[in-house]
């Protein structure tokens, strides 16, 4: 589909979720560089385009599982930033009272059934949620955004297999920035292109620019409408990169500079702006008020974590264990 053939309303959303995935990003280093952020975080940047365009594919019964550099999932699926801060910050107010982190963040209302600290852990977990849509007839799909260094674990290849036997309503999203902590992906896998994988398990693998949110957006709408429709799992592999290291403070010797400044010119943020405003005829006016809103929110955000109180110990052992009634609903 043509960039002019999309309603503006929707163009107007893709961007303004991607410049709030980055500058969200930019917040939680800049707040973990003055303190307010303890732990490690894994940032995104770079990677705009896959959540976004992903999850703007999905509906909001759709759920998603996601990984240690899942802040851009969350947000695209409609996590609140001022409870993402506050998570980060390690506050009470936060998605889990402060107690997870980065890497726990979940939010079974929106269909966001959690990061993970696990590399390819969320993987079966969306099969699982898959499974159930499908027992239950009910017409939901479940997307599991991973690395290229989760398709090397053997919980990909198992939860592809059972997917594919089965025909459940799942899509793959590999996320191939090229590497796994600080190993190159040719030193990692036999295989350039990890698409290649799904036709071991009777699915569709198909190869998307991850920096092109309506290229992913589009691979994803054809994945989710078939799955919908019975068709079965596919696997999505958007090619992408991310600017930062594995984990802020990463020295990043693995990677050359002229590498990291060939990506950052296909840059899935500044790139789409450039094309609203050149292909699309989107007013400049419109989008620096967009931007000056996202601003303002993460301000609040940043605010409301800095304000907010951190846990006490002996609340330390709450929320370990499910619900005994059954477990979580979503
Ligand atoms: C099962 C498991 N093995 C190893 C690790 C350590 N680890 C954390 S992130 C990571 C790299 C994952 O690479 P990839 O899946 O490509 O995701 P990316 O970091 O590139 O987004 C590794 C090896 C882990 N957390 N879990
Ligand atoms: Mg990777």
């Amino acid at each position: 589909m043509a960039i002019t053939d999309y309603p503006d309303e929707k163009l107007l959303h893709l961007y303004r979720q991607m410049y709030l995935v980055r500058e969200f990003e930019l917040r939680a280093i800049n707040e973990r560089r003055a303190g307010l952020i303890p732990g490690f975080i894994h940032s995104c940047v770079g990677q705009e385009a896959t959540a976004v365009g992903a999850c703007a594919a999905l509906e909001p019964t759709d759920v998603i599982t996601s990984t240690h550099r899942g802040h851009g999932h969350l947000i695209a699926k409609g996590g609140e930033p001022k409870y993402m801060m506050a998570e980060l910050a390690a506050r009470t107010t936060g998605y889990c009272g402060g107690k997870g982190g980065s890497l726990h963040m979940s939010d079974f209302n929106l269909g966001i059934l959690g990061a993970n600290g696990i590399v390819g852990g969320g993987i079966p977990i969306a099969v699982g949620a898959a499974l159930a849509f499908q027992q239950r007839k009910e017409p939901r799909v479940a997307l599991s955004f991973f690395g290229d260094g989760a398709a090397n674990e053997g919980a990909f290849h198992e939860a592809l297999n059972l997917a594919g036997l089965w025909k459940l309503p799942v899509i793959f999203f590999c996320e191939n920035n090229l590497y796994g902590e600080g190993t190159p992906q040719a030193k990692q896998a036999p295989v350039a292109d990890l698409a290649i994988r799904a036709a071991g398990y009777a699915m569709p693998g198909v190869i998307v620019d991850g920096n092109d949110v309506l290229a992913v957006y589009e691979a994803t709408k054809a994945a989710a409408d078939r799955a919908r429709a019975g068709g079965g799992p596919t696997l999505i592999e958007g090619k992408t990169y991310r600017y930062r290291g594995h984990y802020e403070g990463d020295p990043m010797v693995y990677r050359s500079k002229e590498e990291m400044e060939a990506w950052k010119l296909r840059d899935p943020v500044t790139g789409f702006r450039a094309r609203l405003l050149a292909e699309a005829g989107l007013a400049e006016e419109k989008l620096h008020a967009l931007e000056a809103e996202v601003q303002a929110m993460l301000d609040t955000a940043v605010a409301f974590a800095a304000a907010s109180p951190k846990p006490q110990p002996q609340t330390a052992l709450e929320g370990v264990y499910g619900d005994t009634d059954g477990g979580l609903v979503f």
